[in-house]
């Protein structure tokens, strides 16, 4: 038994399932874990989905800031990007159940016994793991209620930019949200700067990568994330690990085995 963690897959299918193979998966053992941004810009969006929903008993995913995308646009809360590909899933009736499943995916998956923590975008420098998991439990507990549609029609924005205990409805969703699946760089208390993609070389004045703050309360904790592809897979923070190396962009896709730490490569 093995559990492998892919960066972003965005529709890329072909560079995952020669991962798969060079690994030599065992769908009756082996665990797969996606960062999230499962969709989008990529060729294969609605064949991934598909790949992934039948394989979902050995797939444990989090979402994603292009996954909840698709969700806004599916529902109609959101109109499609000029840069989107998800017009093959939007069309096809198909969909629905794969909407479904994407709508129960965590935000953060936490695996005690393994000892590692997988979010999307990052966890901010002010909370910590136990925090951090009581807010996506939170968020996620919306996404499957009746409060779905108005989450997703409120969801889009960079206000707030910081957490407050006080915030509530929309707006301490969104931040909650924006931490999990949008973060690149925040303050020390984890003001968030949303505008910057840049490699962790080129913070904006005042900013730093979120997992570059020396007193991050989960520095001890072991994350993975994906969501930020100018890292090129380098954090130089014990404990982080970066999964996004671009494969939608024409880098290659990065496989961790959580085991061994252990990494595995394929061109897209
Ligand atoms: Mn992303």
């Amino acid at each position: 038994m093995a559990t492998y963690a892919v960066g972003d897959l965005q529709g890329c299918l072909e560079p995952l399932q020669c991962l798969l193979n060079k690994v030599q998966f065992n769908d009756d053992r082996d665990q797969l874990w996606l960062v999230g941004d499962l969709v989008n810009r990529g060729p294969q969006s609605l064949e991934t989905l598909q790949f992934l929903y039948e394989r979902r008993d050995n797939v444990v995913a989090v979402l994603g800031n292009h996954d909840l995308h698709l969700l806004a646009v599916a529902y109609g809360h959101r109109l499609p990007s000029d840069s989107d590909t998800l017009d093959d899933i939007l069309i096809t009736k198909k969909s629905e159940r794969l909407f479904r499943w994407l709508r129960q995916l965590p935000l953060l998956h936490t695996d005690d016994k393994l000892g590692f923590t997988m979010v999307h975008a990052g966890i901010p420098p002010q909370w910590t793991l136990n925090k951090a998991q009581k807010r996506a439990r939170e968020v996620e507990a919306i996404l499957q209620s009746y409060l779905f549609d108005e989450f997703l029609s409120h969801m889009y924005g960079n206000q707030p930019a910081i957490w407050d205990g006080k915030l509530k409805g929309p707006d301490r969703w969104r931040i909650i949200t924006n931490y999990f699946t949008r973060m690149r760089f925040c303050d020390s208390q984890g003001r968030l700067e949303l505008q910057a993609k840049s490699g962790a070389s080129k913070a904006p004045k005042g900013f730093a990568p979120w997992f570059s703050h020396p007193k991050r309360k989960t520095r001890d904790d072991k994350i993975i994330f994906g969501h930020w592809a100018a890292l090129e897979g380098y954090t130089g923070t014990e404990n982080v690990y970066a999964l996004d190396s671009g494969c939608v962009w024409g880098g290659h896709m990065t496989m961790f085995r959580l085991e061994d730490e252990h990494y595995f490569y394929c061109d897209c």
